[in-house]
């Protein structure tokens, strides 16, 4: 419920329903800790505002992590547009005055947020914002901004693939067979590099022209709905979050996970029980930070490419680092994780605990 959403710990909620477009904003920040608040717009239909605000938290939580485990000085926070209908049947007359209402929104909050690409958002809806309000990233290069992030992204994940392969004993990833849910901006790189490493793709999506595209490139299409039955020796969901609940994590046929959906994870007990099962899965905080790189880089850091380059192949060596402390307190990855990023957000309490 609204209520439970709003029992919230993290710094602040926005919220503006629009009746003319009946669209409801939310901008959450999560954590100023570290800088100014920053992570992605995400437009999507949802059913019901409660279903909004938490998607909202959870994805604002993830970023306060993603930005401290990676080293950037931001903080978290992300924006949900609960759209009237699926974004492919907002019209674009609409769609344009639900962007400038946002960048309202966010201008309000006068650079304690910024904003960036995420999920049916894009450079171009970054130049739409940014005509009102300057805290935008991913601008479209013409415009002046840093571009898209999904390849940076996807070069990151492929790292955390490859990472995890190595530590789950299955060495490189050639003729291993890897599968990849969702062949959009990210997905659809993470499957050229894995297929440039020797692996054995399968994919799947819910749009028909990818598959046909990835069938004609050779790979091998499985159902959108048998994604969590299909036998493979690494998953990398690259769709939506959420997909991994206990129940899956008890059954899904594979050695590993490592993707760039944002909370792959329902919660810490999935985590449990894939470690359990001898399951590897990379915290997807750690693994899909190619895009916070790209986009924090070159517009706050004053970073080149080679520079985003060399940070996004970075996120092998954290990888590294998770899996031993995981190994070595017994814990799961995604807690693992948390600690390093936890001793950054309160470096006190992180030495107290070393003692
Ligand atoms: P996208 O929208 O370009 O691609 C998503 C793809 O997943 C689409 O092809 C869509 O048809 C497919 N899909 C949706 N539901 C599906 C389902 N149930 N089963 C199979 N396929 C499904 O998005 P993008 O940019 O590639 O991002 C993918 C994920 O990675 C998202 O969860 C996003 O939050 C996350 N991410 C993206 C970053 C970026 O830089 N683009 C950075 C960090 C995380
Ligand atoms: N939305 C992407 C993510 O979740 C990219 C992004 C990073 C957007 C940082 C804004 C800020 O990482
Ligand atoms: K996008």
């Amino acid at each position: 419920s609204i209520d439970d959403e709003l029992r919230w710990d993290g710094e602040l909620t926005v919220t503006r329903h629009d009746r003319e477009t009946d669209t409801t904003f939310v901008i959450r920040i999560d954590s100023t800790r570290l800088g100014p608040a920053s992570g992605g717009t995400r437009a999507a239909h949802y059913p019901s505002i409660g279903h909004a605000l938490a998607d909202a938290g959870k994805l604002a939580g993830a970023m306060t992590l993603k930005m401290a485990v990676s080293d950037l000085p931001m903080g978290g926070g992300k924006s949900v547009i609960a759209l009237p209908a699926p974004r492919n049947r907002i019209d674009s007359a609409t769609w344009t005055r639900i962007l400038d209402i946002h960048a309202e929104n966010i201008d309000k909050l006068e650079g304690n947020y910024w904003t960036g690409p995420d999920v049916n958002t894009n450079s171009s809806d970054m130049d739409q914002l940014s005509r009102i309000t300057k805290y935008v990233f991913g601008r479209s290069v013409d415009n002046g901004g840093a571009g898209s992030s999904a390849h940076a992204t996807a070069l990151g994940v492929f790292e955390a693939m490859k990472a995890t392969a190595r530590r789950r004993g299955l060495g490189t990833l050639d003729g291993r067979t890897v599968l990849v849910q969702g062949l959009g901006a990210v997905g659809g790189d993470v499957v050229r590099l894995a297929a440039q490493a020797g692996a054995r793709l399968l994919v799947a999506d819910t749009d028909p022209q990818r598959l046909e595209a990835a069938s004609l490139a050779g790979h091998t299409v499985v159902p959108a709905g048998e994604v969590l039955r299909t036998p493979c020796d690494l998953f990398a969901p690259c769709a939506m979050g959420g997909i991994i609940d206990s129940a899956a994590a008890a059954s899904i046929p594979t050695l590993a996970v490592a993707g760039a959906a944002n909370n792959i994870l329902t919660d810490a007990a999935a985590g449990a029980v894939l470690r359990s099962r001898g399951v590897l899965c990379a915290p997807d905080f750690v693994a899909n930070a190619g895009g916070a790189f790209h986009l924090v880089g070159r517009e706050v850091l004053g970073w080149n490419e080679d520079d985003v380059v060399e940070r996004t192949l970075g996120i092998g060596r954290t990888l590294d680092e998770v899996y031993s402390l995981s190994e070595e307190r017994g814990i799961t990855t995604e807690a693992a994780a948390l600690l390093l990023a936890r001793a950054r957000l309160s470096p006190a309490s992180a030495t107290a605990a070393a003692t």
